[in-house]
């Protein structure tokens, strides 16, 4: 980290380098990867290239959002609709696109699948050599572009396995814990990278002058418990009982904090530092949720496992559901341990409840 500027210092320029000393080892992504995997052997060559290559797709849709108010033809809708039924946004599909053209120069990646195209996409020059496939949602919350709020971009990595031939992508239909990789990155006030190899959770600022992520946060650790609880509070009445029993608590209780910005990796950022919970439930229009198991729900299940918290759709770790499909979602209910138990305590308690009036029924 670089000490800041103070007035005095602007003023008074440092006679000796010491005052404008580095204080923090400038580690960048590539060459953390390398030394959490303690190896230079190929798959860890992959691994770091493949990091390499999503910071460079941050830096280039961070660099398109900071100019965005400025540009033609960027904020919007493209007046399409995608496979989830979502009206489409330009900087969906630009940032789709630089993903793609990205790991089109990767060799490493041959697949691509991502919440703005139906079907997953082949590079088939990479395909031969390239075993890896990239899980991804480009724009998350993508709603808050247009105001200049933060947004995100999710990723996961997981291995292709088999050839594929059907190109269907059957293996991609697999728990969470198959994923190598994952994490987002966050264009906030910085943009920030976040990620984990299975070996804690670590997060990087870009340096913009420097154009490199640079170390932030090394091991990070989430707060068995929070006082934020983040949730879409006007789906309310179409939520099932259980989950509203819990907002009835919290609201009911001292010592909790609402806080939903409509981009769950600012959400979810928070929670990660700070302790508490996020929720996005069932709904009466959308009894799986609105979110999707592969690009969005299962990084963020595995950044929060190896920062020490839990991820659950209710009745299930995120880790272990099983999509039967590319873009199947779940209701995911994510954070420090203590409050995603205590929310999970409702939706058991609501279960029991419900068996026992059916058993009165009978
Ligand atoms: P968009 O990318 O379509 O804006 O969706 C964002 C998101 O998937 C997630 O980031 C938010 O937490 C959630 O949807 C917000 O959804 P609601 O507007 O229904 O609360």
């Amino acid at each position: 980290m670089i000490a800041a500027d103070s007035p005095t210092d602007l003023q008074n320029p440092p006679s000796s380098g010491r005052d404008y000393a580095i204080d923090r080892d400038c580690t960048t992504l590539s060459r953390h990867v390398l030394e959490q995997l303690q190896s230079f052997s190929p798959d860890a060559q992959d691994l770091s290239a493949l990091m390499n290559r999503i910071a460079l797709a941050g830096k280039l849709i961070a660099r398109r959002l900071s100019r965005a108010g400025l540009m033609e033809g960027v904020l919007g809708f493209t007046g399409d609709v995608n496979v989830q039924g979502e009206s489409v946004k330009k900087m969906d599909i630009f940032a789709n696109e630089v993903f793609i053209s990205v790991f089109k120069q990767s060799g490493l990646v041959c697949r691509l699948a991502s919440e703005e195209m139906d079907d997953p996409y082949y590079i088939p020059e990479n395909c031969p050599m390239g075993r890896y496939t990239l899980l991804y949602d480009p724009i998350d919350g993508s709603s808050n572009v247009d105001i200049n709020i933060n947004v995100g971009s999710i990723f996961s990595i997981r291995q292709q396995e088999g050839e594929d031939t059907d190109g269907t992508a059957q293996d991609l239909l697999h728990n969470g814990r198959k994923q190598l990789a994952a994490g987002y990155i966050l264009y906030g006030p910085s943009t920030m990278l976040v990620y984990s190899i299975g070996k804690g959770v670590h997060a990087f600022t870009l340096d913009p002058s420097l154009g490199e992520f640079i170390l932030s946060n090394e091991n990070i650790q989430t707060p068995e418990h929070g006082p934020v609880y983040s949730v879409n509070e006007g789906n309310f009445w179409q939520w099932d009982e259980s989950i509203r029993n819990y907002i009835r608590y919290v609201h009911r209780h001292e010592g909790y904090t609402a806080r939903y910005g409509g981009a769950m990796v600012g959400d979810f950022h928070r929670i990660l530092f700070q302790g508490g919970v996020f929720l996005y439930p069932g709904t009466v229009k959308k009894p799986e949720g609105k979110l999707r198991l592969l690009y969005e729900s299962a990084p963020m299940a595995f950044l929060i496992e190896q920062s020490g918290g839990l991820a659950t759709t209710g009745t299930q770790d995120i880790l272990d559901a099983i999509p039967e499909k590319l873009h199947a979602r779940t209701p995911l209910i994510i954070g420090s341990k203590e409050d995603v138990a205590l929310v999970k305590s409702f939706i058991q308690e609501g279960a029991r409840d419900q068996e026992e009036a059916l058993m009165a029924k009978r």
